[in-house]
């Protein structure tokens, strides 16, 4: 594919970054390790774009891996921060911006009665963990193979995004004594789940999962299978916990809980309710929500949790998205793209598999269906990776790993759209 693409000055900086940061990042699945080149070093970003230190424009549907929601740099959401900004940047000590983002939380999220902030969805999920633990008395978890919830050791068993791209999905430096209580199911399989729960009778604290897995590619449940796990952790006397930290406020304003109509006792959150500031949280049921110190003698603790600028961003993001048709919007745009992206590898005679769900997407070069993340695996991942090239080379930039989503944005317009898919035909008809 010839073009006039130049990324002279970020292969610079890049080349310094790897002399200073472990494969020059500051996290792995922004390295470009399973699609070739190297990565894009970002100068700015404004609604559906980004552009890049060598000035190239570019389309994004990273969206900074999911709190964009908004589209990048929104002005409203930079005025509320400019104005946080002028009382300072961090008070350690509560303030009522936490309560006005709580109560939206509370609001929105069928589960959530109470909820408490952290930094990010890696923090929301070790203490929901260490929580699910403490109510029910019980070490063993089950969470799905492909699901990402966060590197803490516990979860880092068959997991997905930035380990199953580099192919690490069991990291070394992981305690062997940490991972055995983690059981592993294959997602979508309810029978493989009720085995789990008939071997290890009264000894599962909770079912955790992506109710839409993002961190294999994009991976919807199948028909009743949410219902079906409601009902298996209820017999079991085990606790359901969602991880939205992708989905919460992105496929629908109440998250997948929401759009499935199935109640989790607990939920974590991050991304989109920080608006772009770093935010996690976990929250549900009140009775397992005091169990958290102070209220009760769960510990769990953050100097920077609950940090003004993070809680302004934060609101200011949720009311934007709290309007009416915002999910009908979000929902057609990204059902244009991704049927668009479907029909072309038709017509160009790659097989494919993909589909949406609000401003949620997914994509493999595999004739499908996608279930789960041995279905995902068969994916042609060097096609994808030409594919990702050709189309970042034409200002195009989807998430550089096969075992991503990919995100729209209410800045994201049918000409948005258009574009892409002009573009993407041009790419796939040369793949
Ligand atoms: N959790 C994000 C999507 N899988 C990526 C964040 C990261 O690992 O940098």
């Amino acid at each position: 594919m010839t073009t006039t693409f130049n990324t002279k000055k970020s292969e610079e900086i890049f080349a310094d970054a790897l002399k200073l940061m472990p494969g020059g990042v500051s996290s792995p699945v922004r390295a470009f390790k399973s699609v070739g080149g190297q990565p894009i070093v970002f100068d700015r970003v404004q609604g559906p774009y980004i552009w890049d230190v060598d000035d190239n424009q570019y389309i994004d549907y990273v969206g900074t891996w999911g709190p964009a929601i908004c589209g990048h740099a929104h002005p409203e959401v930079i005025a509320a921060l400019k104005a946080a900004l002028e009382k300072g940047t961090s008070f350690g000590a509560p303030c009522v911006l936490e309560n006005v983002l709580a109560e939206m939380v509370i609001d929105a999220v069928p589960c959530i009665e109470m909820v408490r902030f952290v930094n990010s969805g890696t923090e929301a999920c070790m203490s929901v963990l260490r929580l699910m633990r403490a109510f029910t008395g019980r070490e063993k978890i089950i969470k799905f193979e492909g699901c990402y919830h966060g590197h803490a050791d516990m979860f880092l068993v068959k997991a997905g995004s930035g380990v199953a791209t580099l192919g690490l999905p069991d990291s070394p430096g992981v305690p062997k004594s940490t991972t055995t209580s983690t059981l592993t199911a294959p997602y979508n399989d309810l029978e493989a789940v009720k085995a789990l729960f008939q071997q290890n009778p009264d000894e599962i604290a909770g079912v955790i999962l992506e109710p839409v897995v993002g961190n294999s590619g994009f991976i919807p449940p199948d028909a009743g299978f949410l219902e079906g796990l409601r009902l298996l952790t209820q017999e079991y006397g085990a606790l359901l916990m969602f991880d939205e930290v992708m989905t919460g406020f992105r496929i629908a304003y109440g998250g997948a809980q929401e759009k499935f109509g199935v109640t989790p006792d607990l939920t974590t959150l991050g991304k989109v309710i920080g608006g772009g500031l770093p935010v996690g949280a976990y929250g549900g049921r009140a009775d397992i929500m005091s169990m958290v110190a102070p209220a009760g003698p769960m510990y769990q603790a953050g100097t920077l949790s609950g940090n003004p600028l993070a809680m302004t961003a934060g609101i200011k993001t949720l009311e934007l998205l709290n309007k009416p048709g915002t999910y009908d919007y979000l929902e057609k745009i990204t059902k244009k793209l991704s049927d668009g992206l479907l029909a072309i590898a038709k017509e160009t005679g790659h097989e494919a598999c993909g589909g949406s769900i609000s401003a949620m997407f997914g994509f493999f070069f595999t004739a499908g269906p996608v279930h789960n993340y041995e279905d995902a695996k068969k994916s042609d991942l060097n096609k994808f990776g030409r594919f990702h090239r050709g189309m970042l080379e034409r200002g195009i930039y989807l998430a550089p790993s096969q075992f991503e989503a990919g995100f729209t944005s209410l800045a994201h317009t049918e000409e948005h759209i258009d574009r892409t898919l002009e573009i993407a035909r041009q790419v796939m008809a040369q793949l």
